[in-house]
């Protein structure tokens, strides 16, 4: 593919879910519950109502009207929690919704706010995993029989005789900590009432369809009076991927109430009314034989769900589990991935869904496992490593692998960090009070997510396809009516690209219209799971194909020519050498649209539509390799260097990739060292504002431009290409515990993030490692 145009982008129109006004817009404010866990005696909301400016007050019971909200993962065996965007009954996490004012204005809604009378009977939280699995543990939901909200297994070969064969075993447990996907653009909503029945939603979103549809069918209206709008995007980070409770509220209330009315999310409000990142923990057995070839893996994979399954449901942990063998060699697995309710704010995706937790534990397993039995960590992953001449290779808890060099990535990787020299320095520095390590981290990422059937065998409640309609207009420019939704990464140039390739035109003859379900074309599965420029910028790339080819008809048509005697050649159609004899695209699009004399076979306009159902997934993969300093009167970690080797199939534009990288690289530092959400012993959130919650600053990043590509196509995607927006948080946290492992010695095994300098200092401690100088 031509790389053009990598210096200029197509810009968005500057335009946020804040910024939406329309006369008389009311204002919604959600009243949340203060407690963790609790059944509800009694609402008043007469007093509320009561104050001048408010509209309205609803509770649930005031909303019968509204469906549960279904589930877009549907596992086998899922329970049924009837998610409805109002508590009823209970309260269930701090920040859940009980009560939806509506007022004039924001002050209004706050008084009233202060007046809603709630009575409750506490009942006692359940904070964690292991409170929730307790066998007389408090249950959430007590029709389900235990606080187990779903399961998954995966079970192949005989795993004691993997075991007993083994000449050695090592075992550990991973923590990745709850996170907060943090957008610097929170959640908002604005829905106004049309003509006939039907709405305008405005919405900061990934999805615009599958909020439509989830709209639809809590409201029971037909999608076609359902409009969805994503203005520009902020940041979605995959929190923005599923609908929301407000999405539903916001427009039930502004149709019953026929106004305009919005809901604009705050900063501290973010903290407990968006889904929540990771919260896992992994535990991992993994056998292996005299040379370091691995035998057997048996884990269970447990997800801190949080109070609702809505959304995702146990998507998260589910791939955790499934990709826990990675790019490896595992013949034998007992893998079993399970989400667990407890009372906090749902969990939900989160850049890298489930992936930086997989790859946590099978990387540190490696790790240790080398160490043990005197290998170069490079050389046990090489003996373990799928080969690129095996695939497609189907892992053995399903996932077929596409393509890639895993085993050559890495090494020119590790050449180009120079990992042994790093290595050896380290180890020659250690009685410093400055500690130093390295360590890296392989990883594979699941892309280009999914084609309709896999879906289904998923249980995912929706296609796997998108549909590109693209309309060259008189003028000769073409008008991408794209599937995807950009959140903020630039696909909107990714996508022009592709087309202005096919068309050898200019980008700036090219734009792309999207987030808005009257106007976009339909995708089934939406912008997330890493599969924009695959599977979108594949469907760009077909119907940009079909574009051209009636293109080059009428060009024939109007040069008199035979059709195999012309060619698209920069943005017009000319006879093949011969530049006298050639039309623009504009005099093309003219006569298209004329349509006085047709070319045979065509008719009148110019514009194509092309489905693309991908044949199946893609996988990226690649290394993380990271020098480390711990201070050791500190316990502050910090990153000195980073080399991130990479292979994302066909780049259709590398600045964009690159850029994808440095982003996931940057949150995933912040997860490893610093972000945790914490909660106190009753349920309370101890991170309400950006002042607690420690946000890397660009001080805390070594430079991130150290990196090494490669470029193998994937035989699953139309352009090759496979999706990057996640391959940067996944390797991260594996490869800096690795290297902090690998500063602190022998003495302490790190298993648990983040790596604090409170938590490492405690390590210090512990192991007599405290140098105060
Ligand atoms: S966590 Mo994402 O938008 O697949």
């Amino acid at each position: 593919m031509r790389r053009g145009a990598l210096d200029r982008f197509v810009r968005g129109r500057g335009v946020y879910v804040g910024d939406i006004v329309h006369p008389g817009m009311l204002e919604m404010l959600l009243v949340r519950s203060p407690v963790a866990h609790a059944t509800i005696l009694a609402i008043d909301t007469e007093a509320a109502r009561a104050v001048p400016g408010v509209v309205a007050v609803y509770t649930a019971a005031d909303l019968p009207g509204i469906s549960p909200q279904p589930p877009v993962w549907d596992l086998p065996g899922q329970k049924e929690a009837y998610f409805r965007p109002l508590a009823e009954g209970r309260l269930r996490y701090v920040g859940q919704p009980y009560v939806a004012i509506v007022a004039r204005n924001r002050q209004a809604a706050r008084k009233a706010a202060a007046l809603v009378d709630i009575r409750y009977d506490l009942l006692p939280p359940i904070l964690s995993i292991d409170e929730g699995l307790a066998p007389d543990a408090e249950l959430l939901f007590p029709e389900w029989g235990d606080n187990v909200s779903a399961r998954s297994h995966w079970q192949v070969g005989d795993l004691g005789e993997a075991f007993e064969g083994a000449a050695h075993v090592v075992a550990g447990t991973f923590t990745s900590q709850r996170v907060h996907p943090h957008p610097l653009e929170g959640r908002g909503v604005v829905a106004k009432p049309e003509a006939d029945g039907a709405v305008t939603v405005w919405t900061s979103t990934q999805s615009i369809h599958q909020v439509r549809a989830a709209i639809s069918e809590a409201l029971n209206l037909p999608e076609h009076r359902i409009r969805v709008i994503a203005p520009d995007v902020g940041g979605a980070f995959g929190m923005k991927a599923f609908a929301f409770s407000e999405d539903t509220l916001v427009t039930a209330l502004a149709m019953r109430l026929e106004r305009p009315v919005r809901w604009i999310e705050g900063r501290a409000e973010a903290y407990v009314a968006s889904t929540h990142g990771r919260d896992e923990r992994v535990e991992i057995e993994v056998a292996f034989d005299i040379e370091g070839r691995i035998l057997g893996l048996k884990s269970r994979c447990l997800l801190d769900k949080g109070a609702e399954t809505y959304a995702s449901s146990i998507g998260t942990v589910w791939l955790t589990g499934c990709i826990l063998p990675a790019g490896y060699h595992v013949p034998v697995v007992d893998i079993e991935a399970l989400g667990v309710v407890t009372n906090k704010t749902p969990t939900g995706a989160y850049r890298g869904f489930g992936q930086p937790e997989a790859t946590l534990a099978m990387e540190r397993i490696l790790d240790i496992a080398a160490g043990r039995m005197g290998l170069h960590p490079a050389e046990i992953r090489r003996r373990n490593f799928i080969r690129h001449e095996e695939m497609p290779f189907a892992i053995t808890t399903g996932l077929v692998l596409d393509s890639g060099h895993y085993a050559d990535l890495m090494d020119k990787t590790l050449a180009h960090f120079r990992f042994d020299e790093a290595r050896a320095r380290a180890e020659g520095e250690r009685d410093g009070p400055l500690l130093r390590g390295v360590g890296f981290a392989c990883y594979i990422e699941i892309t280009n997510f999914a084609n309709s059937p896999i879906n289904k065998f998923l249980g995912i409640s929706s296609s796997g396809f998108d549909i590109v309609n693209l309309r060259m207009e008189p003028s000769g420019h073409v008008r991408v009516f794209a599937s995807q939704t950009p959140m903020g990464q630039g696909l909107e140039t990714a996508l022009a690209q592709v087309c202005a390739d096919e068309l050898t035109l200019p980008i700036e003859d090219i734009s792309v219209l999207h987030g808005d379900t009257l106007n976009a074309a339909y995708t089934g599965y939406a912008s997330g799971a890493s599969r924009g420029a695959g599977v979108g910028g594949s469907a760009v790339a077909l119907a940009s194909r079909q574009l051209a080819d009636r293109i080059r008809r009428w060009g024939a048509h109007l040069l008199d020519a035979e059709l195999d005697q012309v060619n698209l050649v920069q943005g017009g159609v000319q006879v093949a050498d011969d530049p006298s004899r050639r039309v623009s695209m504009a005099a093309i699009g003219r006569a298209a649209y004329l349509g006085h004399s047709y070319p045979e076979g065509l008719d009148g306009g110019l514009e194509v539509r092309q489905v693309y159902d991908p044949p199946s997934v893609a996988f990226s993969y690649g290394i993380a390799a990271v020098e480390v300093t711990v201070d050791s009167g500190t316990g502050k970690v910090k990153v000195e260097r980073l080399t991130f080797g990479h292979d994302c199939g066909v780049q259709i534009n590398p600045t964009l990739v690159e850029a994808q990288i440095h982003g996931g690289v940057a949150q995933a530092i912040g997860a490893t060292l610093f972000e945790e959400l914490r909660y106190d012993e009753e349920g309370n959130p101890l991170i309400l504002s950006m002042h607690d919650y420690l946000l890397p600053f660009a001080a805390d990043l070594p430079p991130l431009g150290d990196m090494v590509h490669m470029e193998t196509p994937s035989p699953f995607s139309e352009l090759g290409s496979k999706g990057v927006g996640e391959s940067g948080t996944i390797p991260i946290p594996a490869a800096i515990m690795n290297a902090v492992q690998h500063a602190l010695g022998n003495r302490v095994t790190l298993d648990t993030m983040p790596l604090s300098a409170e938590r490492v200092f405690t390590i210090l401690e512990r192991a007599g490692l405290v140098s105060l100088d």
